[in-house]
């Protein structure tokens, strides 16, 4: 079984991931998500990849920051497809990459909320990190600034030994830094809050727009029209998804001097 996983890790960590680890889906606890076995019934296991954001994150360009967060994406894309084929290939069975964001369930229960795989709860599962104080998984080399993705397949692994030490200090300074308010209950993040902040051009910003624009005399309507907001609304809706906050991300002390290492933590032992 080692050999098999080494031989993944190897895969994933030549084609860029920066840590990878291997969940069974019995393992895998994520209450809120759907049943990973209605999605790919049958699944047994979940290689997870890790990804460190470079310095892009922290900058006070907005543009910078989003454009970092798009590359980012795109190569977490390249490499998913690439694992994807990679077990299908070597091991003649069934692999499928999920959305490492968007595109999500626009439904009325979820409404775009929940995702298909919950990264966090499978990077816990693969001993990729804990989660901290702001519900985001802290990778124990990588810190916080790291984007995860997984591809869920048929081969029969175990899960790789739980990382069990808290890397939280409860020092509050994401909770403080949060400018929605968004972490202050614990163990919850007050999505609709958040969302208000990190995407204030998303969907609910659209809706207030077209609201407004419906609402107004003519004067008012001709200056949105030529209106920042109507620009920025236009840039969002085009680029995909456009956040505008990455602090609790950002302000976690924990890992913020990482620097990105070829060798994964699983890939040590
Ligand atoms: C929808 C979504 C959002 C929504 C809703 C968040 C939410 N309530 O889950 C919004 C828009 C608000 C959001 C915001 C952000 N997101 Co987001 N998001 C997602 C997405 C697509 C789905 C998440 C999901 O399914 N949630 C529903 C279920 C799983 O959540 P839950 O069971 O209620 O669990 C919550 C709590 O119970 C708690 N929790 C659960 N168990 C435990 C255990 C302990 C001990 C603790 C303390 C907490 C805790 O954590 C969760 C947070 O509410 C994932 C990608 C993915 N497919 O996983 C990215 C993802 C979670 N987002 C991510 C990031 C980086 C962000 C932002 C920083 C935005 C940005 N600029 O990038 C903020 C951070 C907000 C925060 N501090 O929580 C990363 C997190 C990486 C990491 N290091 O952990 C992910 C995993 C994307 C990725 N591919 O890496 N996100
Ligand atoms: S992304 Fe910004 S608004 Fe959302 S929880 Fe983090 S700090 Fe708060
Ligand atoms: S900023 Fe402090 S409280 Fe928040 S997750 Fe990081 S170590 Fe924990």
């Amino acid at each position: 079984m080692k050999a098999i996983k080494d031989w993944i890790r190897d895969y994933a960590l030549k084609l860029g991931a920066d840590d990878v680890g291997f969940a069974s889906i019995t393992d895998y606890n994520s209450p809120q998500s759907p049943d990973i076995l209605g999605l790919f019934p049958t699944a047994k296991s979940l290689v997870v990849m890790a990804f460190k954001e470079a310095a892009h994150c922290v900058s006070p360009s907005n543009s910078i920051a989003m454009n970092g967060r798009l590359e980012i994406t795109e190569f977490i894309r390249y490499c998913s497809f690439k694992l994807t084929r990679f077990l299908e290939r070597e091991f003649h069975i069934h692999a499928m990459s999920v959305p490492s964001s968007y595109p999500l369930d626009m439904n009325s229960t979820a409404k775009g909320l929940i995702g298909e795989v919950s990264l966090r709860h499978a990077a816990l599962a693969a001993g990729l990190g804990s989660f901290g104080r702001h519900n985001l998984i802290i990778h124990p080399r990588l810190g916080t600034q790291v984007v995860y993705q997984a591809v869920i397949n048929e081969l029969d692994l175990p899960s790789d030994p739980p990382f069990t030490e808290d890397l939280c200090t409860y020092c509050d300074v994401c909770v403080e830094n949060c400018p929605a308010g968004a972490l202050d209950i614990p163990g919850k993040t007050d999505a609709l809050k958040c969302l208000r902040y990190s995407q204030p051009y998303g969907m609910g910003g659209l809706m207030a727009f077209g609201r407004k624009l419906l609402d107004s005399p003519t004067d008012t309507r001709k200056k949105m029209l030529t209106s920042p907001d109507l620009m920025k609304l236009y840039q969002a809706q085009m680029v995909g998804m456009h956040y505008y906050c990455f602090k609790c991300y950002t302000s976690c002390p924990i890992g913020n001097d990482s620097i990105i290492s070829p060798m994964g933590i699983n890939g040590n032992k």
